[in-house]
């Protein structure tokens, strides 16, 4: 689907599983996808713990995957969370735009988006990646992932939030299929990776989405779904994960 901005009707039924991605060309004004854009040019990106994320993915902030201990999330994520927003806070934006995203993504959800909360205490707001070289074909789910609830509100149905900053003239296209985990599905499990060989998907219908500049992808990431290797420039999006909670607010984390 594809429209002006996010709206309750689109957001239930991709929930719902009615559509599968709703696409909002022009989330960002061409401005300010620049400027946040060369801010993170000129800014050292991490990388993704190498042993799970191969091939390498890069990024700007941090992430909750890389902190997962016992079903849970380890205390070096949340030292690490004050590195992450003095990083963000270095970039001089005069705006926030995780802040922006969550506004926009929100504006017309009755229940409001804010920064999910696990023990009380705020999860990162979101996160720049660059999968040049492409994501795996995977899944994300965080009933999945971890044990008990990830944040401290169950949650309903889950969301992956991009918003495109900078994208290849060739490849990197996002591919989702419709297809869900399946216990069979772990034969198909790239040993130590996130990832998945892509014959787990079998002949399922997909759909490939080649992201525009500006563009805000929601998706159900509860599909398996796949990011092509890039050709010809940085491919960079501002992520994060998006839950609808049992009180019915929108709750992000990263
Ligand atoms: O970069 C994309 O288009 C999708 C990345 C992804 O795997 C996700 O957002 O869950
Ligand atoms: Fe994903």
């Amino acid at each position: 689907m594809t429209s002006t901005c996010f709206t309750r009707e689109l957001i239930t039924d991709l929930a719902a599983g009615r559509c599968a991605a709703v696409r909002v060309p022009g989330f960002f004004t061409p401005g300010r996808c620049t400027e946040v854009r060369e801010a993170l040019e000129r800014s050292r990106f991490d990388v993704y713990g190498t042993a799970r994320v191969d091939p390498p993915v890069m990024r700007f902030g941090i992430g909750v995957s890389d902190h997962m201990s016992k079903g849970g999330v380890a205390d070096s994520y949340w030292d690490a969370l004050e590195g992450h927003h003095k990083a963000w806070r270095s970039l001089g934006l005069p705006f926030d735009p995780f802040r922006l995203c969550r506004e926009q993504l929100g504006a017309r959800w009755p229940g409001g988006v804010s920064v999910g909360r696990r023990g009380g205490r705020e999860l990162g707001d979101g996160v720049a990646r660059e999968p040049n070289s492409g994501f795996q074909v995977h899944f994300d789910d965080a009933l999945r992932e971890y044990s008990g609830n990830l944040l401290d509100s169950a949650l309903l149905a889950q969301f992956a939030f991009n918003l495109y900053l900078s994208v290849p003239p060739a490849g990197g296209e996002t591919i989702l299929w419709r297809h869900r985990w399946h216990p069979a599905d772990e034969a198909f499990r790239l040993p130590g990776s996130y990832g998945y060989a892509e014959e787990v998907v079998g002949d399922a219908q997909s759909i490939e989405i080649s992201p525009e500049i500006g563009e805000a992808l929601l998706i159900d990431p509860r599909n398996f779904h796949a990011v092509r290797p890039s050709d010809g420039a940085r491919r960079i999006a501002l992520g994060f994960a998006v839950g609808l909670s049992d009180t019915a607010e929108l709750l992000t984390w990263a």
